[in-house]
């Protein structure tokens, strides 16, 4: 081969190159072309082999040439290769595109139970008051619910009609005031608790009356505390439940294991109905003396509270099925 020929041979690769690259539609078609002009057995690598043919004096000029064209190539491969991925890239975004449109999925959220809520919202007002939390079973015995809250025997709330009874002398609790009675023969005083549960009671149901329903339980214990504290605690608590816009009211009512008794009253103000909230009163000497305190050295306060109620009161319910219905419709307004 002459000089003159090797410079033919590399304006013919060229050539090749240029016409076939016009024609590239993928990185393997690229792949392919440099294969056949760089690999091993590839055009140019021949030609650079056919250098050796050449006399000494022609070789410096030959391997320019062959040198040159390698780099051009080179560049251009490099050239096309990135401008070959940047239209791959391209045409996968363009086929993955995310359809922004589209509506999301729904998922249902949990919440709490409306009547768990407002407990909690309860627990938490005497929590920051100084109070603990206590509980006691469900299950109680007639002494627990009764006899040591000065309930006696022949008292109609012992009937049989306004209790589940279990077995004799076992029922499902009617109050939570039992609980009252386990703690303070736990504890001795200063005894400051409140006692959220489960009550059970042989009502038919109604518009406000539910066979089982939620009490909460108060009970502070302690040397001095007069009926003077017990409104303070009162107030304190319908304030911070209810808001600034409600006003209450004390009447006298009767319990046997408070001495004096009274129930609560609460309005919106500017309204007229007033509702019944809770009832409450100075625990009663009998009551003390039973759990082993001395009456002349403590004096204690309690009241029973309905969740239900309170929870009717604050969000506007006006029947307490609502709540054990579990129609999501209604629940998922809390
Ligand atoms: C009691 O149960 C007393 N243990 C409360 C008490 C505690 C007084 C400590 C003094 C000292 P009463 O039966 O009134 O009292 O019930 C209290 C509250 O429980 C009522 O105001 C009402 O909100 C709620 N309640 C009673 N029965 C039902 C019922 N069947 N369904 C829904 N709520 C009820």
């Amino acid at each position: 081969m002459t000089l003159a020929e090797l410079a033919r041979a590399a304006e013919g690769i060229w050539a090749q190159w240029a016409e076939a690259a016009r024609n590239l539609q993928s990185l393997e078609e690229l792949e392919a072309l440099r294969v056949q002009i760089l690999g091993r057995k590839g055009r140019l690598t021949q030609l650079f082999s056919a250098l050796r043919e050449l006399p000494p004096s022609e070789k410096a000029e030959a391997g320019r040439i062959l040198n040159t064209l390698k780099e051009r190539i080179e560049a251009a491969l490099a050239e096309k290769k990135e401008a070959l991925a940047q239209r791959e890239r391209l045409e996968r975004l363009a086929r993955e595109r995310y359809d922004l449109s589209l509506p999301g999925k729904w998922r249902p959220l949990g919440k709490l139970h409306p009547l768990t809520q407002v407990r909690l919202e309860i627990e938490e007002i005497f929590l920051r008051l100084g109070f603990d939390v206590a509980t006691g079973p469900e299950i109680e015995t007639e002494y627990y619910n009764f006899e040591a809250l000065n309930i006696g025997p022949d008292h109609p709330a012992r009937d049989e009609w306004d209790s589940f009874y279990l077995g004799e002398g076992v029922l499902l609790r009617t109050h939570t005031s039992p609980v009252q009675i386990r703690v303070m023969k736990e504890r001795k005083p200063p005894v400051r608790i409140i006692c959220p549960g489960r009550c059970f009671r042989r009502d038919n149901p109604d518009a406000t009356h539910s066979p089982v329903f939620h009490q909460v339980e108060l009970l502070w214990v302690e040397k001095g505390l007069t009926f003077a504290h017990l409104k303070w605690v009162i107030g304190e608590f319908v304030r911070a439940f209810f808001g600034p816009n409600y006003e209450m009211r004390f009447s006298a009512d009767f319990f046997p294991f408070t001495e004096p008794s009274a129930q609560v009253h609460i309005r919106k103000k500017g309204t007229e109905k007033w509702l019944e909230i809770m009832g409450a009163g100075m625990v009663h000497p009998r009551v003390l003396e039973e759990v082993g305190y001395d009456p002349e050295e403590v004096t204690g306060f309690a009241f029973g509270l309905g969740i239900e109620r309170m929870a009717m009161l604050r969000y506007g319910i006006e029947d307490i099925r609502l709540f054990w219905q579990n129609d999501l419709r209604f629940l998922s307004q809390f």
